[in-house]
C-alpha cells in the first residue's frame, strides 16, 4: 500500500513528472489493498511480536472509524486519479495522506 501511495504522492508533491496512467493504476491498487488488512485485527489478533498498538483492540470503534476514513479518503483519490487531472490528484492526496498518518500515529508503534 505504501509504495504505491508513494508513487502517487511523488507526482502529486512534483518530485516526479506526472503520469496519469501510472497515477490511475496506482491509486487502483491502494484501494483495492485499503479493504483488505482489517480482517487482520480481529478478535484474538491482539497476540506476537508486531507494531500493533493494544489500543487497536481496547479503542476498537475508534480504530474502525478511522480505517474507514483511510477507506473513504482513499477512494476519493482512486476517483481523483482516474480523471487524468493532476489538479484532481493534488487536491485529494492531502486527505488521504492524512488519513494514513492519522491511524499510524495513533495505533502503530515505531
Ligand atoms: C506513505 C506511507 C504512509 C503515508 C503517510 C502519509 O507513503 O507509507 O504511511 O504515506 O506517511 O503521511
Amino acid at each position: 500500500m505504501g509504495n504505491h501511495f508513494t508513487r502517487i504522492g511523488a507526482m502529486a508533491n512534483g518530485r516526479v513528472p506526472f503520469d496519469a496512467a501510472v497515477a490511475a493504476s496506482s491509486a487502483n491498487v491502494v484501494e483495492t489493498l485499503s479493504k483488505l488488512p482489517w480482517e487482520g485485527f480481529g478478535p484474538s489478533t491482539d497476540k506476537g511480536d508486531t507494531r500493533a498498538k493494544p489500543e487497536i483492540w481496547t479503542e476498537k470503534a475508534k480504530f474502525d472509524e478511522a480505517a474507514k476514513t483511510m477507506q473513504a479518503e482513499v477512494a476519493k483519490l482512486n476517483q481523483a486519479a482516474k480523471t487524468g487531472s493532476l489538479d484532481a490528484v493534488k487536491a485529494a492526496f492531502g486527505g488521504a495522506a492524512q488519513s494514513c498518518k492519522a491511524c499510524h500515529d495513533a495505533y502503530r508503534s515505531n
